[in-house]
């Protein structure tokens, strides 16, 4: 137990009956929607960066929340307290994974063999913690972001010494994250992008990012490591441009190392509307590219145009996306992370469980409807019908062996061809997604 958690105790399903608001109110973890528990299919993290070590920073004020282990004392003694209260909130709040950054859990040192000594040191705590508390590792993934070095990138740094040094990071990091029963490597670009093209070879940038590619799924294979190895697309933000941009851009990019059978994606809610898609958009690209491995479930803000990390709380921003992820079979190695943060006004310990409960609660309710619209099968049946002629005679010809822009010219004249136009039904459509929500 935790010193900064003591007066909060394990959170528990009360119903939507209940005023506690440290309850939950849909999050029955042993409830079964479509066949399995709501724990199963969900798959919560908590994340460590934005819970435990954001301390409340904007770019116009200093830190507004006041953590024990954010003090000025010894580094590592301070990551070793972060790391007590971290467990104890997830014990409590009853996420069954959690993800990390390699420099969340453990301080940077002065020298490369430093740092890696504190890594150590803080992992073999957190072994220790994950068999008493039988919390699990979701994804790991490494900073290389933060620390000025990367500020030109990280694989896309015009230094190729800082290419090496994010290799030797990310192989321990990798190590790390097997070591720890990861189900997954995340590799988010942060800085894999460029700010002016004055001073910019793109094309060695792109080179670069491809090999960096190479050799991480290289090592992966190399350890035995059976987690996915996941990209997460951002637009912008740290970076005016970056070359994992959304979706698409990251199929391109592992396309181009020719690496489609080994990466896939981790997709955020805020990182596909901050790239002028919507969720549900991503997700559907995603699943139709056979590309989806988890997601970092988030909200942005429709009047602010950065990734403000905060807890999901809509089921309409959600409903269409967990629709498509649970009519797909939901995540077997993927799962839903917490990549959210409080406001730096929300500065008691309660705060970042009404955030979590919040979240859960609203994926909870958001499974609940995606049954009820998955089992009355309105979706495929309008979809199914719209499309039903590729099931003919012409669709078949438009995709065998003898189909050809002359073939298809001649049947257009013989057979008289003149599409009738058809509603797209959109309206109707969304009147009765409405019943769901
Ligand atoms: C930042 C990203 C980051 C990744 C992990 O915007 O979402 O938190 O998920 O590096
Ligand atoms: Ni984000
Ligand atoms: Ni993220």
């Amino acid at each position: 137990m935790s010193e900064y958690f003591k007066n909060i105790s394990k959170i528990k399903y009360e119903g939507t009956s209940s005023n506690n608001p440290l309850s939950f109110k849909y999050y029955n973890e042993n409830q079964t929607v479509l066949g399995k528990t709501m724990k199963e299919h969900l798959r919560f993290a908590t994340c460590y960066w934005h819970t435990f070590t954001w301390p409340g920073l904007d770019p116009f004020g200093g830190p507004t929340l006041d953590r024990p282990w954010m003090g000025s004392g010894d580094p590592l003694k301070m990551a070793e307290l972060k790391l007590d209260a971290a467990f104890d909130f997830f014990s409590k709040i009853q996420t069954p994974f959690f993800c990390f950054h390699d420099r969340d859990i453990a301080p940077e040192g002065s020298t490369y063999s430093e740092t890696k000594k504190n890594l150590d040191h803080i992992v073999n705590l957190i072994e220790k913690k994950m068999k008493d508390t039988g919390v699990k590792l979701l994804w790991g993934t490494a900073n290389a972001f933060s620390h000025k070095r990367y500020m030109g990138g990280a694989s896309t740094n015009p230094d190729p010494e800082v290419f090496a040094y994010v290799a030797a990071q990310v192989k321990d990091c990798m190590d790390v994250t097997m070591r720890l029963g990861g189900q997954n490597y995340v590799l988010w670009g942060g800085r894999e992008g460029y700010e002016t093209i004055l001073n910019t070879n793109m094309k060695l940038e792109m080179n670069n990012l491809s090999r960096f590619l190479e050799l991480v799924v290289e090592y992966k294979h190399k350890i035995g490591f059976t987690g996915q190895i996941l990209l997460e697309p951002k637009p912008h933000e740290p970076t005016k441009h970056q070359y994992d941009f959304d979706t698409a851009a990251c199929l391109a990019l592992i396309r181009k190392a020719g690496l489609e059978k080994e990466i896939k994606l981790n997709i955020e809610v805020n990182h596909a509307t901050l790239s002028g898609h919507n969720f549900e958009h991503e997700i559907g690209y995603a699943i139709s590219n056979d590309a989806l491995g988890s997601i970092d479930i988030n909200r942005g803000d429709t009047l602010l145009g950065w990734d403000t990390d905060q807890f999901p709380n809509n089921s309409s921003d959600l409903l269409m996306a967990f629709y498509y992820i649970f009519s797909n079979g939901g995540f077997k190695q993927g799962g839903f992370n917490f990549d959210a943060k409080i406001r730096r006004q929300s500065i008691e310990p309660e705060d970042l469980f009404y955030a979590h409960i919040g979240g859960m609660d609203i994926c909870a309710k958001t499974l609940i409807a995606t049954e009820k619209l998955i089992n009355d099968n309105v979706i495929p049946k309008y979809i199914n019908n719209r499309y039903s002629n590729w099931n003919g005679d012409l669709g078949k010809f438009i995709h065998s062996k003898d189909s050809n822009l002359e073939a298809l010219h001649q049947r257009v004249i013989n057979n008289n061809i003149n599409p009738k136009p058809k509603s797209g039904q959109q309206e109707l459509l969304e009147n009765i997604l409405n019943k769901y929500l």
